[in-house]
């Protein structure tokens, strides 16, 4: 190879291995505006959070105190497991100090979580989900964090960050973190969705795999079918459907992340309705089902309640739940076309009783 082959290969393979998630922010925005440099800084942090919980997870077997539960009750009314706490922690601590993010909001607390030295300068509010799919942490199967970046709206002078209560349309920034075999990070600031791979040796997360897009229809539903019973009839015929067709394969691992993982770059649909008990469903909207549903679009596919787009939910409470169906176009359209036909037959029933 002649000097000039081996610098271009060399600089080609350096560019690659450089373009870490604050360097992406920035290229992707085309400017150093303060805004860009703003988001380039958070999602910095986000990833320095990522390789702390990474960390504590690969070690998690070998230190004390890191696996089982607390022994408390979150404001979900789950079991904390000593996994969530640590973090939950994490995250605050990342952006404590930040200049960055003034407000954080999560599962694992009942109220916002103010940073109040970082308010002048910090706009911003990280809504997160800090581990998702907590039941999977003790038999070391994958979990996730869920992030959502949002502007302040507002002064938020009687603390209650009721600005939250929004269309996640208006979400700047969204994306998870699988921790699996490797760990990566897909997210998206409304130009595409691009993922990064945590390089254990750079401990840096690196550019994969830039404007990924969802197949417009694929083999995967995805859904915990113990829950057959406990839902509408238009759901059970979804099922059934699938069940008498070819073409579909179930996929159910009981974290939300790696699932949607999956649909993201293979296809399918994730589903999880809501039940005769909980009919709003077990999801939560703004730091699970909304920034998930802000990917997807992105990536070309869709989210859905069953008869809205999640992207236009207005929330009335921060951990309020929504039933969620999402993946790729056709999928979704599918399982929308059953609830819409029993919507129909069940108009009709009630237009001929009367
Ligand atoms: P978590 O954030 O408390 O772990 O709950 C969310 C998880 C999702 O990751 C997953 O899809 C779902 O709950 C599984 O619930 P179920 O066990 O009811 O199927
Ligand atoms: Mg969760």
């Amino acid at each position: 190879m002649t000097y000039a082959a081996q610098s271009f290969a060399n600089e080609h393979s350096l560019d690659r291995d450089c373009t870490t998630l604050s360097r992406h922010v920035l290229q992707q925005r085309q400017n150093f505006s303060p805004e860009a440099q703003d988001l380039s800084a958070i999602m910095s942090r986000i990833g320095l959070a990522a390789k702390l919980i990474s960390r504590r997870l690969s070690h998690a077997g070998l230190v004390e105190g890191a696996l089982g539960f607390t022994g408390g009750i979150n404001v979900q009314g789950e079991s904390v497991k000593k996994m969530d706490v640590y973090a939950n922690e994490v995250f605050i601590s990342v952006f404590k100090q930040s200049g960055l993010v003034c407000r954080l909001a999560s599962e694992e607390m009942d109220k916002p979580y103010y940073i109040p030295e970082n308010c002048p300068i910090g706009r911003y509010t990280l809504l997160y989900d800090p581990i998702d799919g907590s039941s999977n942490v003790d038999i070391n199967l994958n979990v996730g964090s869920i992030f959502s970046i949002c502007q302040q709206q507002g002064s938020d002078l009687d603390g209650e960050a009721s600005d939250l209560l929004q269309s996640g349309r208006k979400q700047i920034a969204a994306g998870y973190v699988l921790y699996g075999p490797s760990t990566i990070l897909v997210y998206s600031q409304g130009t595409g969705v691009h993922l990064f791979t945590l390089d254990p040796s750079l401990g840096e997360f690196i550019l994969s795999q830039e404007n990924i897009q969802v197949p417009e229809r694929g083999p995967v539903y995805s859904v915990n079918e113990g829950n057959f019973w406990q839902w509408d009839e238009s759901l059970r015929n979804y099922i059934r459907y699938v069940h008498r067709h070819e073409g579909y394969t179930a996929r159910y691992s009981g974290a939300l992340v790696g699932d949607i993982h999956r649909i993201l770059m293979q296809g399918g649909v994730f589903l999880y309705p809501g039940t005769v008990k909980k009919p709003e469903g077990k999801l939560r909207l703004l730091y699970e089902s909304a920034p998930l549903a802000f990917l997807m679009e992105q990536a070309g596919g869709r989210a859905s309640t069953g008869t809205q787009e999640i992207l236009d939910v207005i929330p009335d409470k921060l951990h309020a739940r929504t039933p969620l169906i999402i993946g790729s176009k056709e999928n979704v359209a599918l399982v929308e076309s059953f609830i819409q036909e029993e919507a129909e037959e069940r108009e009709v029933a009630l237009t001929a009783k009367t």
